[in-house]
């Protein structure tokens, strides 16, 4: 596996999951979404995110006017779903990890959904790596370090690529610059979903 960026511990997997095996995830991840429906997050200062998002697992990830969090319920009031087997495999052929993870966070962009920069710095034990799955439309990943401040550089992130971030690259600041409308029929003309899976506690 290579490194890239510089930043010991990033791994891109391109290609990692075959179409058939894309497709194969499309039925879990739409039972996910009927039992525990996409909302739009809104940030702490009141604007609703460009992404609209869901969680399965113990812990989902939201965020209104109190803050972001780790929560054990959907904004409904209900608990997560399970996590789908199929992805807990995927975690445990690639994270080294020998826990499960526990927020399996859905982010779901359309033409004009963007991620910022951030850090994923809310979980317990930074030993633990985040992994992530991206199906339909291909989106241009930024990575930096982590300082805000370090220089960063811009990869695609197509259909069935997988990068698990842990070591150095656990915290180095990330996001979403666009997407490119039409690259992928998976998910129709105009979306990419990414599955980020995290241990939490
Ligand atoms: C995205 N991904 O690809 C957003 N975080 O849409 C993330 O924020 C992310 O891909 C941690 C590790 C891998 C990721
Ligand atoms: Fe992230």
């Amino acid at each position: 596996m290579t490194d890239q960026f510089n930043v010991q511990g990033f791994t891109i997997l391109p290609g990692y999951l075959s179409p058939v095996a894309q497709a194969a995830l499309l039925e879990p991840l739409r039972n996910i979404i009927r039992a525990a429906p996409l909302y739009w997050p809104q940030t702490p200062g009141g604007r609703k995110m460009s992404v609209r998002m869901t969680s399965a697992g113990r812990f989902g990830w939201v965020s209104d006017r109190m803050g972001y969090r780790y929560s054990e319920h959907h904004p409904s009031g209900q608990t997560w779903p399970p996590i789908p087997d199929d992805i807990l495999t995927i975690w445990h052929s690639l994270s080294n990890s020998q826990r499960d993870p526990e927020c399996c966070l859905l982010n779901l962009y359309d033409a004009k959904s963007r991620m910022g920069l951030h850090q994923d710095k809310d979980e317990t034990d930074f030993h633990q790596p985040v992994l992530s799955i991206s199906l339909g439309c291909s989106g241009r990943f930024r990575m930096g370090q982590k300082d805000r401040k370090e220089r960063t550089q811009a990869i695609w992130l197509h259909s069935g690529d997988v990068v698990v971030m842990g070591g150095a690259a656990r915290l180095a600041y990330h996001g979403i610059d666009k997407i490119r409308l039409g690259s992928s029929q998976l998910l129709g003309q105009e979306q990419r979903l990414n599955i980020t899976l995290r241990v939490v506690t």
